[in-house]
């Protein structure tokens, strides 16, 4: 069975399938060309007689359901943060959410499924999304037999076919189909100042006050377990956080924005209310004999609400808003939420038994019986926890795992919307699944201070953003281990150019605030940080554009460059919103980097020189950043801020590298309502050529202040023009001779 869903996009039944998640991006009634042959439950797709997808076998194997296709020529991109290069192939992948601190190069799964991905071959891509929210493997071909196969516990299989043929019509497609990006607030896009270990009040009013001290610009602090009273969520520790909405007044006072953590897990504890309401109404995950399902988490002994159902979704979103109402923070962090179950007692009795039963002569299978407790950890106890479905039925826990996240998520945003539903709040989570998107963005979890994993956060984010993830990030400096200095300060050259920009660290690490290596390397860092802000008009603007396009902010070069094959094999550098393109330097003591710049000139900002497209060798010492402007592109900026709402904006700075013609569109709003729901925003073009800048009225019911623009126009033969005017809602041109 198969049916259109929108242009070029066809949804393909194989087996029966239960389908938990829904997309909602259906359009009735259109077609595409593509060409759909059905055969005993298999199918061919082609376009224009070319092969797209050629099912070879399907077969039952006791609970699984497995497909076999032929694998695809080209590249595989996508599948959200998971470990290894850019392309996928030659490697197989669980998708069963997973916390696993430790992120080898092959560690997999980890705590998002994001069954997606697009083929890319010479000029042609099209994306598969295997819409599947329980246990999954995909193996592209590791045995290099020339197949793909694809197996999932269940009864069938959902696939979504979306024909580009571009990576960038896919993108938009599969971002129409799973829904649009969260509008964060203006402010998140500035940097946020994150530690596991900032113990109390005192502490973080101290780390806030030397952001301030050092004129080092922050926007967010966040609050790690620490604040809350014995790993409760949604309370407060009375002895080190007392008068905590006062701290919270405190901080916003001085400008920065606050952002607690919550856990899944709810603490079993008779009299802590949440619990009790939970129990009461049977809002927690059951065990096999309809009992409410316990594990140990951080709290203790912990329950874990069914997200599944609306009503589950209803209750735990007005926690959230009840917490703002009482303390009047600005997001929240969803931790855990895979979900992770540090051990159930089950598990605890049969480590009792083995042990205990275990003497010295066992020799081997001592550390033996000790690694294999380890998994525990990880345990994704699919058989024992079962979900009860808004339609009544019980539903184990292999089934749905993989949304468990996503609908936190959903019940954290939407329980702020329907409370505060003019005000933009910074909604995080660690795992996720398609969709996530509407509710939240993700950061990648315990990442390491290690240097390897600053070339696989630039892949993590570039494959988060082609899957539909805009919003992202990862732990700056890395979350384990002891940074050090160099390491520091490229992670934050890489972390400048990401949607989601925040350092963060684990107990027991080494401190990893901008400071803590003297004063050169926090100079280098405060740099770095200034940078970032100036950048703000560029960013806040093309992320919002991209909101309403379905375009990513971080986009791989392919997707900006299709038809340059060099630009296919190219994972360690990427595009930053429509004008920039970067190249982190990610090894240390890397003074110069090779670049591939394609297609049209590209202007080094850092040096000014002005380079022709291919590969190119740039200096990069410590404090410099490889990156880019293309050619025939503006990049708006201002003047750096302590925080994003310190100050009116008076000025902005359009800097223009020049060929024939430049076209941008600028978008402004408040920065923090939802009025731009509601047409209040500005959007604008602005042109400039060699003979004139033309900046259009702007349109929308948002009036953008009156600024004064300074225009630094660079041309590619070198001339260089400096012009200000003052821009209000009203559109102008400015002769240029
Ligand atoms: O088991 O809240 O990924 O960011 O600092 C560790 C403590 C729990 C994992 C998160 C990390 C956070 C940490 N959490």
């Amino acid at each position: 069975m198969w049916s259109w869903v929108s242009k070029n996009t066809v949804r393909l039944i194989y087996g029966s399938p239960k389908e938990w998640y829904k997309p909602e991006g259906f359009r009735s009634g259109e077609s595409g060309d593509i060409e759909v042959i059905e055969d005993e439950g298999k199918f061919i797709l082609k376009f224009k007689g070319r092969i797209l997808q050629e099912d070879v076998s399907i077969a039952r194997e006791g609970e699984y359901f497995c497909l076999t296709m032929k694998m695809w020529k080209g590249r595989i991109f996508g599948l959200g943060d998971k470990m290894g290069p850019m392309d996928r192939k030659q490697r197989k992948y669980i998708f069963f959410n997973a916390d696993d601190p430790i992120h080898t190069p092959t560690t997999d799964p980890l705590y998002k499924s994001i069954p997606f991905f697009v083929v890319l071959y010479r000029n042609l891509s099209f994306g598969v999304f295997f819409n599947h929210t329980g246990y999954m493997e995909m193996d592209f071909d590791s045995e290099g037999k020339g197949l793909f196969k694809i197996k999932v516990r269940g009864k069938g299989l959902v696939e979504y076919f979306i024909f580009g043929p571009s990576v960038k019509e896919v993108i938009k497609e599969f971002v129409n189909l799973t829904g649009k990006n969260l509008p964060a607030p203006i402010w998140a896009f500035g940097y946020h100042q994150s530690r596991w270990g900032y113990t109390d009040k005192n502490t973080v009013m101290e780390v806030a006050r030397k952001f301030r001290e050092k004129g080092i610009p922050c926007d967010g602090i966040f609050l790690d377990l620490e604040h809350m009273d014995s790993f409760k969520n949604f309370t407060w520790d009375e002895e080190n956080f007392k008068e905590f909405p006062e701290f919270v007044k405190e901080l916003h006072d001085m400008g920065f924005k606050v952002i607690p953590i919550v856990d899944a897990g709810v603490k079993a504890e008779k009299g802590y209310e949440i619990f009790d309401e939970g129990e009461k109404n049977g809002y927690f995950l059951k065990g096999k004999n309809g009992e409410d399902f316990e594990g140990a988490v951080w709290p203790g002994r912990t329950r874990f609400p069914d997200f599944v159902r609306s009503a589950v979704r209803d209750w735990w979103g007005e926690r959230y808003a009840d917490f703002v109402k009482r303390t009047n923070v600005d997001g929240f962090w969803n931790d855990m939420n895979e979900p992770t179950i540090f051990v159930t007692q089950e598990e605890l009795n049969e480590m009792r038994g083995r042990m205990a039963s275990m003497d010295l002569d066992d020799g081997w299978l001592i550390p033996l019986t000790l690694l294999s407790f380890s998994n525990v950890f990880k345990g994704q106890r699919g058989e024992e926890i079962y979900h009860r479905s808004d339609e009544g039925e019980n539903v184990p826990h292999w089934e749905l795992r993989n949304v468990y996240g996503m609908l936190m998520t959903r019940a954290c945003w939407e329980g702020l919307k329907k409370r505060f539903p003019n005000r933009r709040f910074l909604v995080l989570s660690r795992s996720a699944y398609p969709g996530i998107q509407k509710y939240g963005g993700v950061w990648t979890g315990d990442n390491h201070s290690w240097w390897e994993h600053i070339l696989q956060e630039m892949i993590n984010i570039q494959s988060l953003s082609i899957c539909g993830i805009f919003f992202c990030g990862f732990d700056v400096g890395g979350f384990g281990g002891d940074v050090t200095p160099e390491l520091l300060v490229r992670f934050y050259q890489l972390g400048a150019f990401t949607p989601f920009f925040r350092n963060h660290s684990a107990i027991g690490t080494k401190r990893q605030e901008p400071w803590v290596f003297g004063e050169y390397y926090e100079n280098v860092i405060k740099d770095v940080i200034n940078l970032r802000y100036t950048l703000t008009p560029y960013i806040y603007s093309s992320y919002m554009i991209g909101l309403m396009r379905n375009e990513p902010l971080i986009r791989p070069l392919f997707f900006e460059f299709q038809d340059d094959p060099i630009t296919h094999s190219i994972e360690d550098e990427y595009m930053f919103g429509p004008s920039i393109l970067v190249a982190p330097v990610y090894r240390f003591g890397q003074e110069k980097r090779v670049v591939y710049l394609p297609k049209v000139k590209w202007l080094y900002i850092p040096t000014g020189e002005i380079l022709e497209p291919g590969w190119q060798v740039v200096d990069s010492p410590l404090e410099v950043i490889p990156y880019f402007q293309r050619e025939d592109s503006i990049i708006v900026r201002m003047d750096p801020q302590n925080f994003i709402f310190e100050k009116d904006v008076e000025r902005l700075y359009f800097e223009v590298f020049l060929n024939k013609r430049v076209e941008m569109d600028l978008y402004e709003d408040d920065g923090e309502s939802f009025l731009f729901e509601e047409g209040l925003f500005s959007l604008r073009k602005i042109v400039v050529t060699n003979d004139e800048i033309e900046v259009e009225s702007s349109k929308g019911g948002y009036k953008p202040p009156v600024r004064e623009w300074i225009f630094r126009i660079l041309e590619v033969r070198g001339k260089v023009r400096e012009i200000s005017i003052l821009v209000g809602e009203k559109g102008l041109k400015i002769p240029l001779h």
